[in-house]
């Protein structure tokens, strides 16, 4: 429902609208119905009364990364990825194209044993923590993808979330940290105390004193994603035809996005949803983390029987993950990489 009508920021429209909030402990039937109608109409919904443990998982994690961030540069360079790798600290570079946002962030290889290897200056234990915090959402993201399934129909309801539970699922951490947006860098948020910027030669406290880009729009390659931020906002989904919603911070809840392999997987039925991350005029600084659930490398992705009738014939070829995946690094954060798959 649209509760404010459109204001411009940097000549795109952004429009308030209440975004679709699935009550995990709700009535069965009731939540399936809902996570099925957001997901077809949004690509995206925020989950409440999830189950994750705050104390021991969530806030344990988010504290472990502020730590991380709070490192001084060099410390944190350790983190950088070596050779071919692409898990590890990075800073404002995002992928390997050119794509830049106002943002710091971490990549982890989601499949345990690899996760030592990618911090080795770890003071706060920060991979015992990605590993528990891993576990954790992973659950959710499962439980999540076999309520789609029965809600869609489909007989064997394990079929999307079986790809993210075998042990060579390609899935990833990403925790990413966007430094707050004023230019006093009074710094009242104690963890947010580097005060030294990315080593590309821009000054972080003057190039953060009006809105910009901290993660630009794009769609998330793989199954789902499970989103989730402190109490500072920046998230906005795509309405279409260049209108954004802001999602409003909820540190209680998670945030999904459908991804591009679930569209293929639901024929369309479900949309993969752009979004993106603008900085932000608080005086602090926006944590998210987001699980993105992958399949195996070698797995093929195709849609399911049920959803491809005569009415409804198949929109994409079927492909392997790894074959998407050497797609989406060929190009640039926003562009669409679905529709390279699309049949003519
Ligand atoms: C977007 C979703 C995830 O953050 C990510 C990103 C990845 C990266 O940062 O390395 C990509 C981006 C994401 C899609 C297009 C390519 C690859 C940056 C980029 C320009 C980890 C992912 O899987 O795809």
């Amino acid at each position: 429902m649209v509760v404010a009508s459109p204001t411009c920021i940097q000549n795109e429209k952004v429009l308030p609208i209440d975004l679709p909030i699935v009550d995990l402990s709700a009535e069965r039937s009731m939540v399936i119905k809902q996570i099925v109608k957001a997901s077809e109409e949004f690509g995206f919904f925020i989950v409440i009364n999830h189950g994750v443990p705050h104390d021991t998982i969530i806030a344990k994690m988010e504290e472990a990364s502020f730590d991380f961030f709070a490192q001084p540069m060099d410390q944190k360079e350790l983190a950088m990825p070596a050779g071919d790798e692409s898990f590890g600290y990075g800073c404002k570079n995002i992928g390997i194209n050119g794509d830049m946002g106002e943002v710091e962030y971490l990549l982890f290889n989601a499949t345990i044993a690899q996760l030592s290897k990618t911090i080795s200056n770890d003071p706060s234990n920060l991979s015992s923590r990605v590993s528990a915090y891993i576990d954790a959402v992973r659950k959710l993201a499962c439980e999540i993808l076999e309520l789609m399934a029965e809600g869609m129909g489909v007989p064997d309801t394990l079929c999307f979330s079986r790809f993210i539970r075998e042990v060579d699922s390609d899935s990833i951490l990403r925790v990413n940290h966007y430094p707050h947006n004023n230019n006093n860098n009074n710094n009242n948020n104690n963890n947010n105390n580097n005060k030294e910027g990315c080593k590309d030669g821009t000054d972080k406290s003057s190039s953060y004193n009006h809105t910009k880009v901290g993660f630009g729009e794009h769609t998330d390659p793989q199954i789902l994603t499970i989103l989730r931020s402190n109490d500072v906002g920046g998230l906005q989904i795509s309405l279409g035809d260049g209108v954004w919603s802001p999602v409003n911070p909820d540190p209680s809840a998670f945030f999904v996005n459908v991804g591009d392999l679930l569209e293929v997987m639901t024929n369309g039925r479900f949309v993969s949803v752009r979004h993106r991350v603008v900085t932000n005029s608080y005086n602090k600084s926006r944590m998210s983390i987001a699980y993105f659930g992958a399949p195996p490398l070698h797995s093929c992705i195709v849609a399911q029987p049920l959803m491809v009738t005569p009415e409804r014939p198949s929109l994409f070829r079927p492909f392997t993950w790894a074959e998407y995946k050497k797609a989406t690094y060929s190009l640039r954060l926003g562009d669409s990489r679905i529709d390279l798959f699309r049949k003519c």
